[in-house]
C-alpha cells in the first residue's frame, strides 16, 4: 500500500495535502514533510489547513508559511494526514481521489487508498515509512518535519507505545538534520503567557472524582477570557492533571465559540477512545476526545465519570 500510494501521489495533477483542524505537530510535520518531498520531485502541491489561527509554536517548520485556508480551484488528489473520519479535514465534497495517511485506532478507512498503522504512535511514522519504501531520500526540511511529527505525538518521548522502531526513525531523522534540542526548544519554551496563566485558572479549578482518581476540569467561555487565553492555549495542558500520581483518568471539557462542547479525555493506561467513540468521536487508547451541541458541562462531566467508572 506504501508503493500504490506513493504511485498515486506521483500521477496526480495536482495534489491537496490537508493537516486537520486544530493542529498538532503530528499533523502539520507530516503534511509539510510530504509538501517539501513531492515538491522536490516536481509535483503541484497544495497544504490545505481550515484553522484560521496556526499554532506559532510550529511556524519553524520549513514550508509553515505556505499553508493556505482556501483550497485551489482545481484538483484531483487529497491526501490526508492525521484525520480518523473525513469531517476532521473540512473539505467539500468534490472530483477528487483520497489517500488518507493515519495511525488513529478509531480511522474510518475513509480513502480511496488508506494507509492506516494503528501500532505506529505518529502519522509522522507512517510518513516516514512511506518514503523508505518507495526509496524517496529525505532532506534535512522533511527531516525537521517528521521528527517534530513524531517527538509532539509522544509528548517527546514521554507516552504512546513507542518501541524500537519509533527510536530507529528517529535516530535516521538525527541523522538527515533533525536537531532534537532545537525542536524541543521551538516546541516547548515558546509557551504564550495567556496558556500559563491558563494552566493556573486550571490548577486553581480542577475537581476529583472516584477517590481522586479522575480529575475534571471545565472550561467555560468567561475563564478563557479571564485569563486572555485563545483556543490554542488549552492544547495539552489537561496532560498536567493526568501526570498526577492518583489520578488515571484526566477530562476537559471546553465551552465552544458557537456554544457547544470540546471534550478530551486522557488517561494513564485505560482504553478512553471506548467513550470517546459513544459520543462519535475518536483518538486513541490513551488520547480520545469528542465534540457536542449546546448542554449542562456538569451534568456531561457527571455522565463521562460513570462511563470511565464501567470500563476501569
Ligand atoms: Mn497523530
Amino acid at each position: 500500500m506504501y508503493k500504490q500510494a506513493w504511485q498515486k501521489m506521483l500521477n496526480a495533477e495536482h495534489i491537496v495535502l490537508v493537516s486537520h483542524v486544530h493542529p498538532d505537530g503530528d499533523t502539520l510535520g507530516s503534511a509539510l514533510a510530504l509538501y517539501d518531498v513531492l515538491t522536490q520531485a516536481g509535483k503541484k502541491v497544495t497544504h490545505y489547513n481550515k484553522t484560521l489561527e496556526l499554532p506559532l509554536s510550529y511556524d519553524f517548520l520549513p514550508g509553515f508559511v505556505k499553508i493556505k485556508d482556501v483550497l485551489p480551484k482545481k484538483f484531483d488528489l487529497v491526501v490526508s494526514l492525521d484525520c480518523s473520519s473525513l469531517n476532521r479535514l473540512q473539505i467539500p465534497n468534490g472530483e477528487y481521489e483520497i489517500i488518507n495517511i493515519d495511525h488513529h485506532i478509531t480511522n474510518r478507512y475513509f480513502g480511496n487508498i488508506n494507509v492506516v498503522v494503528d501500532s505506529f504512535t505518529s502519522a509522522g511514522m507512517v510518513v516516514y515509512e512511506l518514503l523508505k519504501a518507495n526509496n524517496v531520500s529525505i532532506s534535512k526540511a522533511c527531516a525537521i518535519c517528521l521528527y517534530t511529527a513524531i517527538a509532539d505525538d509522544t509528548g517527546f518521548f514521554v507516552y504512546g507505545d513507542m518501541d524500537e522502531l519509533t527510536f530507529s526513525i528517529v535516530a535516521q531523522l538525527v541523522k538527515h538534520g533533525a536537531n532534537p534540542k532545537e525542536i524541543a526548544s521551538k516546541v516547548k519554551r515558546r509557551e504564550p503567557l495567556s496558556k500559563i496563566r491558563l494552566c493556573g485558572y486550571m490548577l486553581n479549578h480542577f475537581d476529583l472524582h472516584e477517590n481522586g482518581t479522575i480529575a475534571t476540569i471545565i472550561f467555560n467561555k468567561e475563564a478563557l477570557v479571564a485569563t486572555g487565553a485563545k483556543r490554542n492555549d488549552t492544547k495539552n495542558i489537561i496532560n498536567m492533571l493526568r501526570s498526577i500520581a492518583n489520578v488515571t483518568v484526566a477530562i476537559m471539557l471546553l465551552e465552544e465559540e458557537e456554544g457547544g462542547y470540546k471534550v478530551s479525555l486522557r488517561s494513564k493506561d485505560i482504553n478512553v477512545s471506548k467513550v470517546a467513540l459513544d459520543y462519535d468521536g475518536g483518538g486513541h487508547k490513551t488520547a480520545a476526545g469528542f465534540e457536542i451541541p449546546a448542554c449542562d458541562p456538569r451534568v456531561l462531566r457527571d455522565e463521562i465519570v460513570e462511563k470511565i467508572k464501567r470500563i476501569a
